[in-house]
């Protein structure tokens, strides 16, 4: 079942059983690599295909994890893309194994293992993504900036096609992972359980209470009881915003849906702007979980 030299050109074809192999080698590594932030390489993986991904624009049709630009510095040296470093670092091995993926595939196949393993839901997987070059860098901005509110938020996600179901439901990864003062300037992780994604970033959004943070760096939210989680502007935005909370008193109230709503917007923005061909890739993998 595995790939084999295309009888024309003599390039490596790949099949699903290859991708899988891919996934294998991301969840190894995962598991090995445990020495990281919380425990996980998993959440930076995340942000790196949502990065990749969120800088499509419809309009212009620009942007999206199609091509890979953040490998090069004009786009990997965005402030929105600190720290990033560490996740394309990561996969460096992994390509090296596996030359015949292209950065945009593995990256955001990446993103989809590491959300599988962290416990999360199925996200259907198509390859098909091609490496462009330093021409084809998004400009500075495309992505949210965390400072702002309600507004920004529509403007952005509006952008890439997403209405607001979808801009609560993609905020849910924020059940994964933190903020690092040395990349964003933030700090600190907006859940207890930050390598397994849960709806646990709506509950506490509703049930804790939020404060200033008093501190030197940039406007953010701490929790009242323990002081160790946080919030960032564009998170408290989802409770403010009327036509967002009803979103989150939903996702808050069942994880179930969050799922089902998570994965399916997971897997739009995660092919946005990818021209796939309909002839050869119209069956997404369902990878398996090693877990
Ligand atoms: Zn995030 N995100 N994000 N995000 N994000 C951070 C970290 C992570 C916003 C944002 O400014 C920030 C989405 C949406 C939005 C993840 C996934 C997704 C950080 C901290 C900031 C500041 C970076 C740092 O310091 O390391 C804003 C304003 C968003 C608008 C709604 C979406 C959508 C995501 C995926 C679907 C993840 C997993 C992290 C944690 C990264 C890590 O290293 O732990």
């Amino acid at each position: 079942l595995s790939g084999s030299a295309s009888e024309t050109t003599g390039v490596f074809v790949p099949k699903q059983e290859d991708y899988q192999k891919v996934y294998n080698e991301i969840a190894a590594l995962l598991q090995e690599k445990d020495d990281y932030d919380d425990g996980s390489y998993g959440p930076v993986l995340v942000r790196l295909a949502w990065h990749a991904s969120g800088t499509y624009d419809k309009e212009t049709g620009t942007g999206g994890s199609n091509g890979a630009t953040m490998r090069f510095a004009p786009e990997g040296d965005h402030g929105a893309n600190a720290g990033l470093v560490a996740a394309r670092d990561f996969l460096a091995p992994v390509k090296a194994k596996f030359p015949w993926i292209t950065y945009s595939d593995l990256w955001i196949l990446a993103g989809t293992c590491a959300i599988q393993e962290m416990q999360g839901p199925t996200i259907p997987y198509r390859p098909g993504r091609v490496d462009k070059d330093i021409a084809a860098c998004t400009p500075d901005g495309r992505l949210p900036d965390a400072s702002q509110g309600n507004k920004h938020l529509r403007g952005i996600f509006y952008r890439m096609g997403f209405n607001d179901q979808e801009i609560v439901a993609l905020s849910g990864a924020h059940a994964l992972g933190r903020c690092h003062a040395d990349r964003s300037g933030f700090d600190g992780p907006w859940t207890f359980s930050p390598t397994v994604v849960t709806n646990e970033y709506y509950k506490l959004l509703l049930n804790e209470k939020w404060n200033w943070k008093k501190w030197n760096g940039p406007k953010q939210y701490e929790d009242k009881s323990t002081k160790t989680l946080m919030m960032l502007p564009t998170d408290m935005a989802l409770v403010s915003d009327k036509a967002f909370k009803q979103w989150v008193d939903k996702y808050a109230k069942d994880e179930g849906l969050f799922f089902k709503d998570f994965a399916a917007v997971v897997t739009k923005l995660f092919e946005l702007g990818v021209p796939f061909d309909e002839t050869t890739q119209q069956t997404p993998i369902t990878f398996k979980p090693t877990a």
